[in-house]
């Protein structure tokens, strides 16, 4: 029988809404949502090649026990009866022994997100950590700092923008569909785009104006924009008095920091450091600077981002059109959210976390992601405590922390690992049981909560069957808390009684959703009235001198460093990237993609290959402090001198998932486990590695 179905795609985080047509039980096609403005039917390369990730036969089967040393290979499959047990067994022993909090929860945060922390608050463990602080740790905090919302509280109006500037944003392969359609669609309308990367990539070919900066030296940049604003009254004046606390202070600050003293950190010209900020600032107040995606690069990574967004207020495209804005959730368009199983009572919970995330100690991250960085030191430093067991839930601590090395070395004291995944992924094969998950095609999941210009709710629908011994993570977790007499915080049999739980009190019921895919609160967007911002800091202002800082003994404007440049002609700074054919770690293995993509190469500037010997396509050894490895060399003009590139998500290390096996090199070996202190990024981008051909 055939059948059409609304749901999500999830070859990525971002959840693209999609149309899936099923023949005979089978995924035929999918393509874009079609009722959704901005997708319009569209798919990336990763979405279109789900039908490939579902009909593949390399990824996990059934429930695995492992039988040989960690990550040796050696399997017998389990039922799920068995595989629950054999878990809740083993954390129960663990809990009796030495507490709920040495059980932790990692998990690259998604749908089920409520599930998974209600699991571990049920338990009694404070222990709970996504991927956030991986990924812009120190994005969420400068938003807090400057306007007492985090980052995810915060968005970009790029359909009405009239000049985007990316650092290192790179929008059109580091993708979501809806952004690059929207902005591809504001460039065709006459935006501007400036682009700043030490690496030319798609979004540079597309740019009006493309700077080759000297990689690490973004902030130096933007002291000169703010002082070139600041001096020549480029400003939204009336925003800026009404709005901003600390501007006097600011501009003392700046004082110093000339366009002339930056060409000298930043390479970049102080003529075309002028001339932006004069031409930007004829077009605001629907001017964007982005805050980044990933906002994890260097040690410093707070300031720069807050820097980032200072120039937003000082253009005054806070809640603007065409600038950025704050969420509106469905409260604000007379609506309800759907429950979360984590709003329910719990019992106190008394012991720190394990990164002291919230802490005197580490006051400043979010500690509701917590800080995945600091766990191999804090399992091996058994600082604060002792941790025994970890699940990972659809994240992989091996590649996606830096210094693999030292990550396995902590892994290797723990007494249990259990990995909830689709794939044999490095850390399922590092593990103690593996628990097949279903993919997003053969499972319904639990409520999307959409929030944003208008408030909106999406459900990801079951297309087809699981093809293999899987079930959903909700149900998973679900199931090992009924053995370890949890089980009355999980008021469901299925995931349609989930979400039907969920639903409770909003209006909506699961039939809404099947015209469309989605309900929405209101058709008019919401902007707040721009006399009348609700900025959540003490000074209910945008805080350029911040009191979330200063409390805690950290400075609002601490003067620059310079950005050390690599000291010998064969070394260089690793920064890294993702591709538009690629998820971070996830889909290496996928047929079709693997086709396209199979491995990474070292991008390398022509004169300095030409200086070591290093040929196009030859083997180079890259080695660093904690790593070393072999990569194809990529010879090219298209990367400044100072700096190497790699794609990150390469070098797996699961025998089983034989496409992806041991293909390029997983930068995740040679970074060191360095991190921003004080906003809780880590700073993939302040390792430096020795190249040589091999
Ligand atoms: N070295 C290095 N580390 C990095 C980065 C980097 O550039 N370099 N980037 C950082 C960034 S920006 C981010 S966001 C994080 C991401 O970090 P991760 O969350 O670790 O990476 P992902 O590749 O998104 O997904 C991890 C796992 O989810 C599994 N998975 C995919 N779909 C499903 C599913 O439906 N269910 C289940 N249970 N599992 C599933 C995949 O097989 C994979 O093993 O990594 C960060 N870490
Ligand atoms: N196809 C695809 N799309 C994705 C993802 C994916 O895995 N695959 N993941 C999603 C996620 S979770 C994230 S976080 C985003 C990440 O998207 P982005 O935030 O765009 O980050 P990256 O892809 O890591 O690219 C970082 C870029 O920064 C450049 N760079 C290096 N050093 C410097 C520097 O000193 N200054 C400047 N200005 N630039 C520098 C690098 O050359 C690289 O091009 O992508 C999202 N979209
Ligand atoms: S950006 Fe691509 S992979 Fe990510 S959800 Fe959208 S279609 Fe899927
Ligand atoms: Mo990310």
């Amino acid at each position: 029988m055939d059948k059409e179905v609304f749901s999500l795609c999830f070859m990525c985080s971002v959840r693209c809404p999609i149309k899936v047509k099923v023949k005979d039980g089978h995924v035929d096609w999918i393509e874009g949502n079609p009722h959704v403005a901005g997708i319009d039917g569209s798919l990336c390369p990763r979405g279109s090649a789900g039908i490939s990730m579902l009909y593949d036969d390399q990824r996990v089967q059934s429930p695995l026990i492992r039988v040989g040393e960690r990550g040796s290979g050696n399997w017998r499959k389990a039922s799920w009866e068995e595989a629950i047990d054999y878990v809740a067994d083993r954390l129960k022993d663990i809990k009796d022994k030495t507490g709920a909090h040495s059980i932790a929860l990692c998990e690259r945060a998604q749908l089920a997100t409520h599930v998974s922390k209600a699991f571990l608050k049920a338990l009694g463990s404070p222990n709970y950590f996504s991927h956030d602080a991986l990924c812009k740790g120190s994005v969420n905090t400068a938003c807090r700092s400057l306007f007492g919302y985090t980052d995810a509280e915060v968005g970009i109006h790029y359909g009405e923008t009239k000049h985007i500037v990316l650092y290192g944003r790179n929008i059109f392969e580091s993708l979501a569909v809806k952004e690059v359609k929207t902005l591809m669609a504001a460039l065709e309308k006459g935006a501007r785009l400036t682009y700043i990367d030490p690496r030319v990539t798609v979004t540079a070919s597309k740019a009006h104006r493309y700077w080759m900066i000297r990689p690490g030296t973004d902030l130096a940049l933007n002291y000169a924009l703010i002082h070139v604003i600041l001096k020549e009254r480029l400003y939204d004046a009336g925003f800026v008095s009404k709005w901003v606390h600390g501007v006097n202070e600011l501009r003392d600050f700046v004082e110093h920091y000339t366009p002339e003293w930056a060409e000298k950190e930043t390479g970049i010209p102080a003529g075309e450091i002028i001339a932006l900020a004069r031409e930007i600032s004829k077009d605001r107040p629907s001017v964007i600077f982005h805050y980044g995606y990933r906002g994890a690069s260097h040690q410093n990574e707070i300031y720069m981002r807050r820097s980032i967004l200072m120039l937003n207020a000082l253009m005054g495209s806070v809640e603007a059109k065409g600038g950025i804005f704050f969420k509106k959730g469905p409260g604000e368009a007379g609506g309800k959210a759907a429950r979360k199983l984590v709003s329910q009572e719990f019992p106190k919970i008394d012991m720190p976390r394990f990164d002291k995330a919230g802490t005197k100690d580490f006051p400043l991250p979010d500690p509701n992601h917590g800080v995945a960085q600091v766990f191999p030191y804090a399992v091996l430093n058994e600082d604060p405590y002792p941790i025994k067991a970890l699940i990972a839930y659809r994240m992989d601590p091996l590649m996606s922390i830096a210094d693999t090395a030292q990550t396995k070395k902590a892994l290797d004291k723990l007494d249990l690992i259990v990995t909830i995944d689709i794939n044999y992924s490095d850390i399922a094969w590092y593990s103690d049981v593996i628990l097949p998950e279903s993919t997003y095609l053969e499972r319904t999941d639990c409520i999307q909560q959409m929030n944003g210009l208008k408030p909106q709710m999406f459900l990801r629908k079951k297309a087809v069957e699981p093809r293999y011994d899987t079930l959903e993570g909700a149900i998973i977790l679900k199931r090992i808390g009924e053995k370890l007499g949890i089980g009355h915080y999980f008021p469901y049999e299925t995931m349609e009684d989930l979400v039907n739980w969920q639903l409770e009190g909003t209006g909506f019921t699961q039939t809404d959703f099947e015209k469309k895919g989605f309900v929405a609160y209101g058709s008019d967007q919401i902007f707040w009235d721009r006399e009348n911002l609700p900025f959540k800091t003490p000074s209910k202002k945008i805080e350029f001198k911040s009191s979330l800082l200063e409390n805690a003994g950290f400075e609002s404007f601490p003067e620059y460093q310079p950005v050390k440049a690599p000291e010998d002609n064969d070394r260089f700074r690793l920064v890294v990237g993702r591709s538009a054919i690629h998820t971070h770690v996830s889909t290496q293995n996928v047929p079709y993609l693997n086709e396209l993509e199979s491995e990474n190469k070292l991008w390398i500037n022509t004169k300095k290959a030409g200086q070591l010997g290093i040929k196009n396509n030859a083997l180079v050894e890259v080695a660093s402090s904690c790593g070393k490895g072999r990569i194809k060399a990529f010879v090219t003009d298209f990367i400044h001198p100072e700096a190497v590139f790699m794609l990150h998500g390469f070098g797996h290390e699961a025998g089983r998932a034989k496409r992806s096996f041991n293909k390029g090199l997983s930068d995740a070996l040679i970074q060191e486990n360095v991190y921003d202190k004080i906003g809780g990024s880590p700073a993939y981008h302040d390792t430096f590695v020795s190249v040589k051909p091999l």
